[in-house]
């Protein structure tokens, strides 16, 4: 055990934090350092400086609908409304082709799967929302330029980060929900979360890349392509028929109306690659490759979009559910689950076993997650894992203008509150050394003027937390590159472990290993100046990493030693770092 470790350092870290709970499950008083539960409120909504809550629209969209009838069912006194109707009956042969395979089976059981893991999805989804619960549409997410939230607003007198006694960090400002939503629940579960996003993420890409093949490989895609502009007029019937409460035929075996087609196109063909692709642009690696993280596909637009594509998928399957049940709900039910145009009870039968079965995993979903977070974590590495280290490779490059650096960039993690670190800062850095050792042929130790004296760089980078807030920010530092010329690493040095002065949150050193091949991306650095002036405190001075390939946790700020080291397996809990011991995040993490 790492307490017993003769070396101070190693001896430091803290195996899982586990307080009473010997089986490794979660006990959630004590999680994340014991930050009490804050619930996340109903999402509220600015219009220029005002608040709205979202409650508005269950009033004003039922008065809509109410309205929206009357004048439907007024105008459908005229003439010209039934030769309307007449020429554009909604159900048209000129749009499409109707199907003559009605539902095989392969459609049948990919709608199924397509619905259970939408379900881990979207609870997944509104857990990692809820850990930085605020939308922006500019890359620093400052306080008060949100325009979604679902919370109150960052304390007007804990936003200054010269004053680092003080600071609101992004983990205070963080939400639970209850637990059968959010998956799972309770506050800043955001790394457990991510691997049921992530994990069904690519199950359900797998699905979605299966359907379109046999889409097209059979008849089944004239149910969702129009082939005509026609599909456009007669939508607009189809909307007016459902408002003037005379509901169109129901012809959905061979084709679906032009509404349906429409909103199944959109859903298939534009919805679904668009998550996948602002769920990309979200990452280091991906915006540090193109350069997205300065302009109009910042990660906090292509997080807004990403909402936007939750908010569609959350209206499409409420209406497609409601139409289930309100246009012929047996019969619409045979289709999908036994492929026959009939009425019997065994398709109810299936449906209603299939539905359990969503629910069944729905309800387990949570409680397991609680109880078992390592292996949520070791399940979701073996998954997805893999395919989330590739992107490692991308060395990301993009260097913004300095008039992109941000106004405001948002704090985390836990001081260092040692005496020793203390007193180092005092003095000006005077007594700092920068131990480097582990696998090398030649250990190092620098003191802060010999750091400085070093080759440096400046970058003006984009900050990914985890959590979702980004920060763009000029950093000014000796490469990594350079350290390692000096250091020389030996062969079978594979890792580099970065422990900090401060303890996490659970107690125990912060510490972080980064694969050796990062070190050599020619934007790995150990920065000593945040724009211009030297690091502060909060910002973790006396030196803190940069290596932008990855996500924020792993920049281990307050620099005490760095390590080589052939694999992690000896230090904390195995993990790789301390987020990924104590609160189950994953060690590769460009996305
Ligand atoms: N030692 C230490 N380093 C740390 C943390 C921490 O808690 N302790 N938090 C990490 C996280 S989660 C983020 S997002 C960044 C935040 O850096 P900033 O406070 O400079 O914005 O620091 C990282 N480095
Ligand atoms: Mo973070």
């Amino acid at each position: 055990m790492n307490p017993g470790d003769p070396d101070p350092l190693r001896g430091s870290l803290q195996p899982y934090y586990n307080q009473g709970h010997h089986d490794g499950s979660i006990v959630v008083d004590d999680w994340a350092g014991g930050i009490p539960e804050t619930r996340a409120q109903l999402p509220s909504v600015r219009i220029g400086r005002r608040w709205f809550s979202t409650l508005w629209l269950i009033p004003l969209g039922a008065v809509g609908l109410v309205l929206s009838i009357a004048v439907v069912r007024e105008i459908a006194h005229y003439q010209w409304y039934h030769e309307f109707i007449a020429a554009y009956p909604g159900t048209s042969m000129q749009y499409v082709q109707p199907v003559e395979s009605g539902f095989p089976w392969w459609l049948r059981w990919q709608h199924f799967f397509n619905l259970l893991f939408m379900m881990f999805i979207i609870r997944a989804g509104l857990q990692i929302l809820a850990d930085h619960p605020r939308l922006y549409l500019n890359a620093g997410s400052k306080p008060d330029t949100e325009w979604m939230r679902l919370r109150g607003p960052v304390p007007a007198d804990r936003r200054d980060s010269a004053d680092a006694e003080n600071i609101w960090t992004a983990k205070e400002d963080s939400v639970a929900l209850p637990k059968q939503l959010g998956i799972p629940g309770f506050r800043h579960s955001i790394g457990l979360a991510r691997w049921w996003h992530f994990s069904f993420d690519l199950l359900w890409l797998i699905n979605g890349l299966i359907f379109v093949v046999l889409l097209f490989s059979t008849d089944q895609w004239k149910r969702l392509v129009p082939t005509s502009f026609d599909v456009f007029p007669n939508a607009v019937s189809t909307a007016l028929q459902y408002l003037s409460l005379q509901l169109p035929e129901n012809a959905g075996f061979s084709t679906y109306n032009a509404l349906q087609l429409i909103a199944y196109f959109l859903t298939v063909f534009i919805a679904a690659p668009l998550a996948f692709i602002t769920g990309l642009l979200q990452a280091p690696s991906i915006a540090g490759k193109f350069g997205t993280g300065a302009g109009l596909l910042n990660r906090q637009v292509v997080r807004t979009i990403h909402f936007g594509v939750l908010v569609w998928m959350l209206i499409f399957i409420a209406m497609h559910t409601l139409m289930i049940f309100i246009t012929g709900f047996v019969g619409n039910v045979n289709h999908i689950t036994l492929g026959t145009n009939t009425n019997s009870w065994w398709g109810v039968a299936l449906y209603v076993a299939w539905m359990a079965v969503v629910v069944g995993f729905w309800w387990v979903a949570s409680p397991l997650t609680t109880k078992h977070p390592r292996l949520i974590q070791r399940a979701g590495q073996a998954t997805v894992g893999w395919l989330k280290g590739l992107l490692e490779r991308t060395n990301p490059s993009a260097d913004y203008s300095e008039d992109d650096i941000s106004p405001y960039f948002w704090t985390n993690g836990e001081k260092p509150e040692s005496e020793e670190f203390r007193r180092l800062k005092e003095t000006d850095w005077a007594d700092y050394r920068l131990r480097v050792d582990g696998l090398v042929d030649n250990p190092l130790e620098l003191s802060y003027p010999q750091l400085l004296a070093l080759p440096h760089q400046d970058q003006i980078t984009q900050h990914f937390c985890i959590q979702g807030w980004s920060g763009i920010a000029k950093w000014c530092g000796v490469p990594m590159s350079v350290i390692c010329e000096m250091a020389r690493p030996q062969a079978e040095a594979k890792w580099v472990v970065f422990y900090s002065f401060a303890d996490g949150p659970e107690g125990g050193r912060y510490y972080d290993c980064h694969p050796l091949a990062n070190m050599f991306h020619h934007q790995t650095i150990l920065a000593y100046e945040m724009n211009g002036e030297p690091l502060n405190v909060s910002h973790g001075a006396p030196l803190r990493l940069r290596d932008e390939v990855e996500l924020g946790f792993k920049q281990v700020k307050w620099i005490e030693s760095i390590e080589f080291v052939a694999s992690f397996d000896h230090l904390g809990a195995g993990q790789g770092g301390y987020n990924e011991d104590q609160e189950f995040y994953g060690y590769r993490m460009p996305i």
